[in-house]
């Protein structure tokens, strides 16, 4: 292998101080492949590929897709500290249900829900009662293997959830760089400048798949108030 203990010390040490304590502060929880919770872990360990490929390592994680009340949908931008896919653009939150009560309750991923709605608040700057639990519809999970960079990447079980409110927002820059809102015209437009590298664009991995997979279908329910019929949480989707 070419990682070493003296090269990991290394990149350890650029590593962003806040995005650090992150690292080992977060306990995320471990779950097989039918999202089963099998224990926990760091999110440092959690990301590290070589002990996701040597120890099949796979947490559980949340996707956030915030609609205003014009049924845009709010995307942002990854701050340049983020030790895993910095400053690419994604869908509006994503983080990780932790390892504590709260965080673990099955009924409805309600545990999956108050994740969401911490870090709304901590990325987003976007009050609680903008966004009560129970507004949001968890639509789906899937299952994904990316890698970051050499060092970093992801392997998660990701509940996709939405929620259609009109919210207050103040970014917090430590996560996040840049933010906004698109209408389907605007995220087809950025798809395509991601896929033709125009203005050095960039789309996280997951976000891609939501798109290719299920977005423009499940806007369409947003559109029409019907997104509890779009909802299938039976399924984990091997993507
Ligand atoms: C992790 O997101 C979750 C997904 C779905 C990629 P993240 O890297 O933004 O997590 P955090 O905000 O906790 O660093
Ligand atoms: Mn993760």
């Amino acid at each position: 292998s070419s990682s070493t203990a003296m090269g990991d010390f290394v990149a350890d040490a650029a590593m962003d101080a806040v995005q650090r304590r992150l690292m080992f502060e977060d306990e995320c929880i471990l779950v097989d492949e039918n999202d089963r919770v099998v224990g926990h872990d760091t999110k440092y360990n959690c990301h590290l590929m070589e002990k996701i490929e040597s120890e099949n390592l796979l947490h559980r994680a949340f996707s956030v897709f915030l609609f205003n009340s014009e049924y845009e949908l709010l995307l942002q931008q990854r701050s340049a500290t983020k030790v895993t896919f910095p400053l690419v653009w994604t869908n509006t939150c994503c983080s990780h249900p932790l390892y504590r009560e709260s965080e673990l309750i099955d009924e409805n991923a309600l545990g999956v829900r108050n994740a969401a709605q911490r870090k709304l608040l901590d990325e987003l700057g976007i009050p609680a009662e903008d966004v009560p639990v129970d507004k949001f519809t968890p639509l789906g999970r899937m299952l994904y293997k990316a890698p970051s960079d050499g060092k970093w990447g992801e392997h998660e079980l990701d509940y996709l959830l939405f929620i259609v409110r009109d919210v207050k927002i103040n970014p917090n820059p430590d996560e996040v760089t840049d933010v906004k809102y698109v209408n389907q015209e605007q995220l087809k437009e950025l798809l395509r400048k991601a896929d033709t590298g125009e203005e050095g664009l960039k789309l996280s991995p997951w976000f891609r798949l939501v798109v290719d997979n299920f977005l423009f279908k499940w806007w369409e329910h947003v559109e029409k108030g019907t997104l509890a019929e779009a909802a299938d949480m039976k399924t984990i989707h091997k993507l």
